[in-house]
């Protein structure tokens, strides 16, 4: 008898270590199985329940795919800035019938502005097609009766971010009134809005790049990424317009400014109180240095942009209060931004390359 005990502890411990293995790489399997129709059951809206089976493959196929490279190998530096070629490549990239070209305000889908949910990454993330990053960008374009801008700035950069494998959503985030135009409340909305739809899309993004929608990159090198650490990315140092003198004639951190989420929190984004043209790319500058973060710039050589002429636009007339709410910026900044952001959005139109998002910016004061 003697001969087995040790054989009857082995055989015992066998079981033991079986049943260990089956706690440990079964049950979450259970668990995990449980928790996705958990959070089904608990919304309200049918919509969801129809597109997880979608989400899920997705997932899975986006899993499937190789990382990409840190750098990608399909950039080629300088680019003409076509702005002709950029507007036919818009239509083109957009897979719109060219004999619909000129009825294509038929073309996208509307989305009533509660319906957030409605929303999900297959019409509104862009991704590499056969590989996979880890980082998100979110674009955040001001913007307002610029239709023809929109179009060429959207056709000259979608085949450069493709270059770039980046994982990216465009929001057009578009004044609803007439009124006085407020970029400051635009940029906050559009920055509130694509940092809460992240997880939505399949992750938080992690870079929020702030484009005008006159602004036309002359190199695919420039990467629209943010650089880690206590630094904001000023991607626009030199503009033709400004004959590429490096921040030329008062220029601070206009133009293409890129923040990682908790930076733009942190220096409360965007003033809410400038009305009309000016100024609020100025505070922004005192907001960055008050919050003690640094400014990166590409080299002037790489950072150069193309800016589409135009006059200035009817109902965003010079900001004539603007250095009187400068001088306040440094006191006040910390009241005046993210956290007391009031605006409202309206309604989404969806596009094949970007999300439009309606703001009511709420009524200027007595200007
Ligand atoms: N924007 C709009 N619609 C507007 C106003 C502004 O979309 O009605 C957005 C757009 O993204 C634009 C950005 O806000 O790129 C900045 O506005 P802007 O282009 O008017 O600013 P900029 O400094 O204009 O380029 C200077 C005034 C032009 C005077 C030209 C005289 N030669
Ligand atoms: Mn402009």
């Amino acid at each position: 008898m003697r001969q087995y005990i040790p054989r009857l502890y082995t055989f015992v411990g066998a079981i033991t270590f079986l049943n260990v293995l089956c706690l440990v790489f079964l049950l979450p399997k259970f668990t995990m199985k449980t928790r996705p129709r958990e959070s089904i059951l608990n919304t309200p809206s049918t919509a969801i329940e129809e597109r997880a089976p979608a989400n899920a493959r997705r997932k899975r196929a986006a899993l499937s795919k190789p990382c990409c490279p840190q750098l990608s190998n399909y950039l080629v530096g300088t680019i003409k800035v076509d702005l002709e070629w950029a507007e036919k490549n818009y239509w083109t990239e957009s897979n719109f019938e060219p004999s619909k070209w000129q009825a294509y305000l038929g073309e996208y889908e509307t989305i009533p502005g509660e319906d957030v949910h409605l929303l999900n990454s297959e019409n509104i993330l862009h991704t590499p097609r056969y590989c996979r990053t880890s980082l998100r960008v979110a674009f955040i374009i001001p913007f307002r009766a610029r239709e023809p801008h929109l179009k060429k700035l959207v056709g000259h950069l979608t085949p450069i971010l493709r270059r770039q494998l980046e994982t990216y959503s465009i929001f057009v985030v578009e004044q609803h009134s007439n009124r006085t135009f407020n970029k400051g409340r635009l940029m906050n909305t559009g920055f509130e809005f694509a940092n809460m739809i992240g997880d939505q899309l399949g992750g938080k993004f992690d870079c929020f790049v702030f484009h005008d929608v006159d602004l036309l990159p002359e190199r695919d090198d420039l990467l629209y990424r943010c650089t880690e650490g206590s630094f904001v990315d000023h991607l626009a140092p030199s503009i033709d317009k400004f004959d590429y003198k490096p921040l030329c004639c008062g220029m601070t951190v206009g133009g293409v400014l890129a923040f990682k989420s908790d930076q733009f929190r942190k220096v409360n984004g965007f003033p809410n109180s400038y009305w009309g043209w000016g100024g609020e790319d100025d505070d922004m500058n005192i907001r960055i240095r008050k919050q003690a973060l640094k400014i990166a710039r590409p080299d002037p050589k790489i950072g150069r942009f193309t800016m589409i002429k135009h006059r200035r636009d009817q109902s965003n007339p010079r900001n004539i209060k603007a250095l009187q709410e400068l001088k306040k910026s440094w006191v006040i900044s910390e009241n005046d931004g993210l956290v007391n952001l009031d605006t409202e959005i309206k309604e989404f139109h969806l596009y094949p390359l970007f999300t439009k998002i309606f703001v009511d910016v709420k009524v200027p004061p007595d200007i």
